[in-house]
């Protein structure tokens, strides 16, 4: 076993999966603007450290992507926020891209830059103790798109970001999101997520990637939130299975799916449901963002001192998704 490979294992295995705190100030923002918080630093590490200082943390989350403001920041007892992440057992990461941009000669499709000094930063960011890494792509369905040029040029983006990662000793978790927005159907998600897929191996192969050391963060296979064809937690989990049974090479450990705008307990029923239809070896866990804190930053924003009250509904939630990415989850264990 690589010591990349035992990284990979020790953020998924046992239940546990990773949080997404990896927001930037502009997203971060939007999520404080619609609770009427003030989007401050103070603020923004006010609220991820009660997150990180709960005790579902150490049950349930082997792993935090953290943004570059947080890796830098400091925790109320002055140790460093991955000094306190690796002190409870869990792994911090770091999101390195630095956002989607313009794709030229698109229609309107997106490339994610930040390959410019990437070896530089990434060493840096080892030194302040990151073990893993994130890098997004994003990819609209409509009838012209994804485009080849859209799928070619974020998997090679996705694979020279991940080759350059694992030169750093460290774990790229490779983050294609094809996104919910549209009216597409399901089959059309399907169809498409499983060419991007297959399209980001193949770059990632081409680049001597060890792809025993990497996480795939996928979304799960849903109609466009606009199709008046929607199918059933059922359909998407199994639908999902298939796609990355199909698409994912065998020796890839792990993968930890977006929940990309589902609620939830959307994105934690459908983690369990895929969790009973896995026929793979892969462990099938979270990334989740929005999954995970919706709920603890909508009680934080009326008492933002009130750490002991936002833990309890983090917790609960964090637990919620452990037990479905262990198939372990049923609707009436909601109920606190
Ligand atoms: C947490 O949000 C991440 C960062 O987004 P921005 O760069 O736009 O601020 C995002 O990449 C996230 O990690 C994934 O999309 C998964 O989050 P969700 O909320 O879809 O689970």
């Amino acid at each position: 076993m690589t010591k990349l490979n035992q990284i990979a294992l020790k953020i998924l295995e046992n239940g546990k999966g990773i949080l997404a705190a990896d927001e930037s100030t502009g997203t971060m923002t939007k999520r404080f603007d619609s609770v009427k918080v003030k989007s401050t630093p103070e603020n923004r590490i006010l609220f991820r450290e009660t997150l990180f200082s709960s005790d579902g943390m150490k049950k349930y989350i082997g792993g935090v992507i953290l943004y570059d403001e947080t890796i830098k920041q400091k925790s109320n007892t002055g140790k460093s926020i991955p000094d306190m992440l690796l002190e409870i057992g869990s792994c911090p990461g770091i999101k390195v891209d630095t956002g989607a941009k313009q794709l030229a000669g698109s229609l309107n499709e997106k490339i994610t830059e930040g390959l410019d000094n990437l070896r530089d930063r990434l060493k840096e960011y080892s030194k302040l103790g990151a073990k893993f890494t994130k890098w997004r792509g994003v990819y609209n369905i409509n009838k012209d798109c994804p485009s080849k040029l859209s799928i070619s040029s974020n998997a090679h983006a996705l694979a020279r970001y991940a080759a350059l990662v694992q030169e750093s000793d460290m774990v790229p978790i490779v983050e294609p999101e094809v996104l919910m927005e549209g009216n597409h159907s399901a089959d059309e998600c399907f169809n498409k997520t499983s060419e991007v897929i297959k399209k980001c191996f193949d770059e990632l192969i081409l680049h001597k990637v060890d792809l025993t050391g990497v996480i795939l963060k996928p979304n799960m296979i849903l109609a466009g939130i606009n199709s008046k064809n929607q199918i059933s937690n059922d359909e998407t989990a199994r639908l999902t299975v298939k796609c990355l049974k199909e698409s994912v090479p065998s020796e890839v450990p792990g993968i930890a799916f977006l929940s990309g705008g589902q609620s939830e307990i959307q994105a934690t029923e459908n983690l369990n449901l895929i969790n009973k239809f896995n026929n793979t070896k892969f462990i099938m866990s979270y990334s989740y963002g929005r999954a995970l804190q919706q709920s603890a930053l909508k009680y934080w924003s009326k008492d933002t001192k009130d750490a002991e009250g936002t833990q309890k509904i983090f917790d609960h939630r964090a637990k919620m998704c452990s037990l479905a990415a262990q198939g372990k989850w049923s609707k009436n264990l909601e109920n606190i």
